[in-house]
């Protein structure tokens, strides 16, 4: 694959994607925000929570892998697992006592908006479209203050039982405290070498423990989703934060509950026009339980689209029953790109859905449903377009606003992404699903599926890691949502470029 040649698209797909996001209405977005503590972490930091803890107690917890933080134990122990691999996660903590104890031992450098669906509001919002309608069940008056102070940006509220979109700030409940999350950030080539432990960081991630306060639930207020048909126009919604539900509750309701009440939600969504499409922006879930119903209940069937990262596939193929292809994933990471892809084709299939896209450290893949929307050239700018976005919030830590994005199309594309993509055409090529030069453009073709793949750009010293995936995968979805529109109010002429997505040597130039 030739380098240049994919700055060029990479140029080439900004300003396309750019010129038509204002033909979108709004997109809505749900459901979790939080606040992130954020902390780089040095090699004398990890020296010094490691020297608070005895050697061997330390090797048990490990041994144990603790799903949940009950003890600062178990979260040293998460944390040595994630960095000797460089895998990210998010462990769950249903007590006060760690953020206690991470203030006291650990500190943090900075707080920002954190939760998938808080990240995602504010960067559509500075991308500038023209109606970003966020939904937080738990919004609190310090949260609100981390949405952008921009026009666009609207929550639901109830005012004398009807349905009104404000700013956050003028939408919060007074009744609710904040959901604070740590990030553990770490850094490529971040030598550990103390009580007992000796490894080297193999590649930038993070840490995350989640906190899971006992008032957090993940359902909507019964007046709003009643009048949720009047909160439109909109195109489309990204949905996310599933995570939070617990399989028990206190007052004797279970997850079943506020799983048929998040499909309800869709429903309603999906009735606010025939086009309307939902993304479901995944991440890493611990209980297996609540991770395979949320494929299997609220993704499959009813969203048209998903998004995730590697470890993520990983950990849906296995408890969806695909236990080799899993440990295929999870062994290789990104090497192993035809795992990878095959594993992204049984989420296609299994879960229903019309698109599948999985994002890697430098190259992204998309399956398509046969009959999707839009031609592979497309889909590839969506995906193009979310690369420079990506670079930006690895960059920057933030999104300030389009010219970032314009700014950040000097950041190189991958050489290692470029390298992984070769090796993978001979696999496709040797199937039939490509030829030579419709692999060159990133364009394949199953029998049952077509797919784009692209490598991306990648910073080389990122600011943080956390929320990068939430920046690609709501700018590709929401690129993608912006030609669909463009090319149903008949801008552009999606007719005859259509052949090309069924015709694979038919594929047209970059
Ligand atoms: P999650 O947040 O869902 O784990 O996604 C992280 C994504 O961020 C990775 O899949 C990768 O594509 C991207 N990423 C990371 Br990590 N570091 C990056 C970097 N330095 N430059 C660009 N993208 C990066
Ligand atoms: C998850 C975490 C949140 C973080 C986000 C980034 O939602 O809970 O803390 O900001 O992921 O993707």
């Amino acid at each position: 694959m030739d380098l240049e040649e994919w700055e060029q698209r990479h140029r080439e797909a900004f300003y396309e994607i750019k010129e038509n996001l204002p033909y979108l209405d709004g997109m809505f977005v749900a459901y979790n925000s939080n606040i992130d503590a954020i902390k780089h972490l040095t090699a004398s930091d990890v020296c010094h929570l490691l020297e608070l803890f005895e050697d061997n107690a330390l090797q048990e917890r490990t041994a144990v892998y603790p799903r949940e933080i009950g003890e600062p134990l178990d979260f040293l122990a998460r944390l040595v697992l994630s960095m000797r691999e460089g895998k990210a996660a998010e462990v769950p903590t249903y007590t006060a006592d760690i953020h206690a104890w991470l203030k006291e031992n650990l500190g943090f450098d900075y707080a920002r908006m954190g939760g998938q669906a808080g990240i995602i509001t504010n960067l559509l919002a500075r991308l500038g479209l023209n109606k970003v309608v966020a939904y937080v069940p738990w919004l609190s008056e310090e949260q609100a203050e981390y949405f952008a102070k921009s026009k666009n940006l609207l929550h639901p509220k109830i005012e004398g039982r009807k349905l009104v979109l404000k700013h956050p700030t003028e939408a919060f409940r007074p009744d609710i405290e904040s959901k604070v999350n740590w990030i553990l950030e770490y850094s490529k080539g971040l030598p550990v070498d103390c009580a007992g432990e000796k490894f080297t960081v193999p590649r930038d991630n993070r840490l995350i423990i989640s906190s899971r306060p006992k008032w957090l639930r993940l359902d909507m207020a019964r007046e709003l989703y009643e009048q949720l048909d009047s909160i439109g126009p909109l195109d489309g919604a990204i949905l996310s934060g599933y995570q939070m539900i617990k399989e028990e509750y206190e007052d004797g309701s279970t997850y079943k509950d506020y799983v048929k009440n998040s499909v309800k939600v869709i429903e309603k969504l999906r009735a606010l026009n025939p086009e309307f499409r939902i993304h479901v922006e995944l991440t890493s879930i611990q209980n297996r339980l609540i991770r395979r119903t949320i494929l299997e209940d609220i993704v499959a069937g009813h969203v048209h689209s998903l998004g995730l990262d590697t470890v993520e596939v990983a950990n849906a193929l296995n408890v969806l029953g695909y236990e080799e292809l899993s440990y295929a994933v999870i062994q290789k990471g990104e090497n192993g790109i035809i795992a990878l892809y095959q594993g992204a084709i049984r989420l296609l299939h299994d879960l229903s859905l019309e698109r599948v896209h999985v994002h890697c450290l430098g190259f992204y893949i998309c399956v398509l449903a046969k009959g999707h929307p839009l031609t592979l050239k497309e889909h590839r700018d969506a995906l193009l377009f979310s690369s420079t976005l990506a670079a930006t919030q690895a960059l920057q830590g933030k999104v300030l606003g389009l010219e970032d994005i314009e700014a950040s199309l000097k950041v190189p594309v991958s050489e290692k992404g470029l390298e992984d993509l070769d090796n993978f055409r001979l696999y496709c090529v040797g199937r039939k699903l490509c030829t030579p030069e419709e692999f060159e453009y990133g364009y394949v073709y199953g029998s049952d599926h077509d797919a784009v793949i692209i490598p991306s750009k990648v910073v080389s010293q990122p600011k943080a890691t956390v929320g990068i995936g939430d920046a690609i995968s709501a700018g590709a979805f929401t690129g993608m949502l912006a030609l669909i529109k463009r090319n149903m109010v008949g801008k552009a002429g999606a007719s005859g470029r259509k052949e090309e997505v069924s015709t694979p040597s038919s594929a047209s130039g970059p």
